[in-house]
């Protein structure tokens, strides 16, 4: 049968500059993974902790990281597990305005991100700096829901997205790379989703 080709049913293609290698796009849905309950702590408690290897350790409450400039990411994050979401917009703040403050010694190179929850991972210094890292607590234009993470999680989305540690408490600067809960299980130390970094050795 002769097909006009303006009305040829178009098979989505999947985006190949736009997926990381092994990822597939979870379109609409958007997958809960936690290994741990979800805090009920009310937004008005919440404390943000910057400490470890820096000049001025420094908590924040909830109505103190608000007083920073805004900022937005929008683009897509990156689950180990292989789905990626596309065109996410998550506001908060940049973790250079806390780090500005904080002002990280000569010797920290490394991050380890901890949740109320004890849930950790580890991340270089370098990731978390040059606009690149976020602390949000909102979700295209809602409140971030609890279980991804409110009232404020840790957004690191150039990196597979169990380093984007939800119910972030601490930020623990270092000297030394401390691995953090996944890292400890087998995971990587940085994980790249562009370079496949998904398990230790990777
Ligand atoms: N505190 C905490 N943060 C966490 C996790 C977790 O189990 N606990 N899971 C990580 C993993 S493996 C992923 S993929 C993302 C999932 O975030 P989501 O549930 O909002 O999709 O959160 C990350 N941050
Ligand atoms: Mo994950």
């Amino acid at each position: 049968m002769p097909v006009t080709r303006g009305f040829q049913r178009r098979r989505p293609e999947p985006d190949r500059d736009r997926l990381p290698p092994g990822q597939y796009d979870t379109g609409s849905s958007w997958p809960v993974l936690t290994a741990e309950a979800t805090p009920q702590q009310a937004a008005e408690d919440w404390r943000l902790t910057v400490d470890g290897l820096v000049e001025a350790p420094h908590t924040w409450t909830w109505s103190e990281l608000h007083a920073f400039p805004g900022s937005t990411y929008f683009g897509d994050i990156h689950c180990v597990t292989t789905w990626s979401k596309f065109d996410m917009t998550f506001t908060g703040i940049s973790v250079d305005d806390l780090l500005d403050v904080a002002r990280p010694t000569s010797e920290a190179a490394f991050v380890l991100a901890h949740s109320v929850t004890g849930y950790t991972t580890n991340l270089p210094l370098d990731d978390l700096t040059g606009g690149k890292a976020w602390i949000v607590w909102s979700v295209d234009g809602k409140p971030l829901p609890r279980q991804h993470g409110g009232p404020v999680r840790l957004l690191v989305p150039h990196l597979y997205f169990w380093k984007s540690a939800k119910w972030v408490s601490r930020l623990e600067l270092l000297a030394e790379d401390r691995a953090g809960f996944w890292e400890q299980n087998g995971y990587h130390d940085r994980g790249d989703p562009w370079r496949e970094q998904r398990y230790q050795g990777d």
